[in-house]
């Protein structure tokens, strides 16, 4: 953590004081280790000297003691100076003086250096952090306790289809089917009279003259027939289809149609009543003036059934039975 900007400069200000007594402090000692520095060198320059005293005196045969006496101090005469000042000894106490003096003069450091010295910078930041460790060894404890169970998965995809199964059981017989209609072919075997049409079963002549109810009836039955019963729809059809291509097809023709017996009660030729089916004309029959008893059919009018007064002469149309050959 940096230190603040007026703490720091207080630490500056001490910093400063110490650098400056340590300078003072360091000149103090450099001025005494060169004081000690010039006394050694004086030191080697009297032992050097004497030295040399010493070799002239050994050549001219001089008095030693005279020598000794010419270089012992005044007011010294013990025998332990006389001592100190043999040159032997003296050289060895100068020696170490020497050496001493050397080490010290190596050891003086310049006070300038500290003193030029500015205070201690601000600590610097903390560095980066280390290295990661290696990883410790596996510990010793128990395991712990099973954890609970998760929940269900979400449910998975549908499956593919399964094989066809076995074929089933047999199944009850149907029910008897319908009867059909009749055939409207006739039979090979059945045939007509000559002059006669055959429709299915039955046999139609068709008269090129006119005569009255009564005098057509005659006809028929002259000729061993009946007058005309288009008793369904599909003889009705077959009988004025007929009609077209004769020349009664153009006018009023009779069939065997009354109700002569009863007003009202319209009878077939053979003697049965006409229920059902039938072809009357839109307001027919009306027996009009109360004089139409009997049945024709009504050209004008889509060949449409009407009563009419049997007295009136008209075309006609007879019946037989078809027969087999
Ligand atoms: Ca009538
Ligand atoms: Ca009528």
């Amino acid at each position: 953590m940096l230190p603040s900007k007026h703490s720091a400069s207080k630490y500056g200000w001490f910093m400063t004081v110490v650098a400056m007594a340590a300078c003072v402090l360091s000149i103090v000692t450099m001025v005494t280790q060169m004081v000690v520095v010039l006394e050694v060198r004086n030191l080697r320059s009297e032992l050097r000297e004497t030295k040399l005293r010493h070799k002239e005196a050994v050549l001219d045969g001089g008095d030693l003691a005279e020598l000794q006496d010419a270089k012992r101090p005044e007011g010294a005469g013990s025998q332990g100076d006389i001592e100190a000042e043999r040159p032997g000894k003296e050289s060895l106490t100068g020696k170490e003086n020497y050496h001493r003096s050397k080490r010290s003069a190596n050891s003086i450091t310049m006070p300038f250096g500290s003193c030029l010295q500015g205070p201690p910078g601000v600590p610097g930041r903390d560095g980066l952090p280390g290295a990661a460790g290696s990883p410790g060894r596996d510990g010793t404890g128990l395991p712990g306790a099973a954890g609970t169970p998760g929940q269900d998965g979400p449910p998975g995809a549908a499956g593919s289809p399964g094989r066809d199964g076995q074929p089933g059981a047999t199944g009850s017989p149907g029910r008897d089917g319908r009867d059909g209609q009749p055939g409207t072919a006739p039979p090979r075997s059945l045939v007509c009279p000559s002059g006669y049409v055959r429709f299915q079963d039955r046999c139609f002549k068709f008269f090129t003259y006119k005569k009255n109810y009564a005098g057509a009836r005659a006809a028929c039955r002259a000729v061993g027939a009946s007058l005309a019963m288009p008793k369904d729809q599909a003889t009705n059809n077959f009988l004025f289809n007929q009609l077209t291509t004769y020349p009664s097809g153009s006018s009023y023709t009779w069939f065997g149609l009354t109700d002569l017996a009863q007003e009202g009660t319209f009878v077939w030729e053979d003697g049965t009543p006409l229920t059902g089916w039938s072809n009357w004309n839109t307001g027919q029959p009306d027996d009009h003036q109360s004089d139409e008893d009997c049945a024709h059919w009504y050209i004008p009018n889509g060949y449409k059934w009407n009563d009419r007064s049997c007295s009136i002469s008209q075309y006609f149309v007879c019946e037989v039975d078809a027969t087999v050959p």
